[in-house]
């Protein structure tokens, strides 16, 4: 039997679970992709509070990076939390130096703030973002705040969103794939904009029990399709039904401190 494609997430540890790596790798198994990771921090948080964050060293992400690299043959990549610009250069060294026909599709979802607002990435690593990990990615994933951040100005309605999107895709010369779900609408309508074309992918509004590790599930999924050999249209319109899925499904449970959900990656 062929062994199954890999895929790596590079990034953070969630302790609860529902987002970072832990996220990152249910997804992957869902779709039957063997998920390697490489871990930029560990976060002790539960959704709606990171309580501490601790950063793993540079030579430890990159250790982790290049074994794996050396050692399988990697179908896809994917970048979530990766908090400061010395972990962003560290992993722009190790992807740079791949050459590049040689190099898997790379989706950057380029982490900011946790859902419930704490920051998770140092204000001076968006240059690095900029300068040397957007021009590698296949695809870049910002969400409404965090394309407002890159472009540099406020985005209030689908149209503008998509005009962000080509402008990005101008700048950068990789896919945008911006997601729309935090505009006011019934419907959840991101947009996948390439140099050729902007192709908007639109699932039923669900008010969510959570929302605490959609990016991560999305930007997972998107991964994995590209690991299975999907184009990039095809391996979005599948991450966006399945996210839709995810939220729709959402388990809760009743601690002691109330209600508290999860998204269902599996
Ligand atoms: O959903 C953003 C995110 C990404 N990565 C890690 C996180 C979170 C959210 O809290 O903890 C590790």
């Amino acid at each position: 039997m062929e062994p199954p494609p890999i895929a790596i997430t590079i990034a953070g540890s969630d302790s609860s679970a529902g987002a970072g790596i832990q996220a990152d790798l249910k997804t992957f198994t869902y779709f039957h992709v063997f998920g390697q990771s490489v871990i930029t921090c560990v976060v002790a948080e539960v959704p709606g509070k990171v309580e501490t964050i601790q950063a793993v060293s540079v030579r430890v992400v990159q250790d982790q990076l290049r074994l794996s690299l050396e050692n399988y043959p990697v179908r896809s990549i994917k970048t979530g939390m990766l908090y400061s610009k010395e972990i962003i250069s560290a992993v722009c060294d190790i992807l740079e130096a791949i050459p590049s026909q040689e190099r898997p599709p790379i989706v950057v979802d380029p982490v900011m703030v946790a859902s419930a607002g704490d920051p998770l990435l140092e204000p001076d690593a968006i240059a690095a973002y900029r300068d040397r990990l957007f021009p590698l990615a296949t695809v870049v994933t910002p969400n409404l705040y965090e394309a407002e951040v890159i472009c540099g100005h406020k985005i209030q309605s689908f149209t503008q969103l998509a005009d962000a999107g080509a402008a990005l895709v101008r700048s950068f010369g990789s896919a945008f794939l911006l997601k729309g779900g935090h505009l006011p609408s019934d419907l959840a309508t991101d947009f996948l904009v390439t140099k050729s074309s902007t192709i908007s992918l639109v699932e039923q509004f669900v008010e969510a029990g959570t929302t605490h590790g959609t990016g991560c599930t999305l930007s997972a999924a998107l991964a994995a399709g590209l690991a299975l050999g999907d184009d990039l249209e095809g391996a979005a319109r599948r991450a966006k039904v399945f996210i839709a899925r995810a939220i729709s499904q959402a388990i809760t449970w009743h601690g002691r401190h109330g209600a508290i959900s999860a998204l269902k990656q599996w």
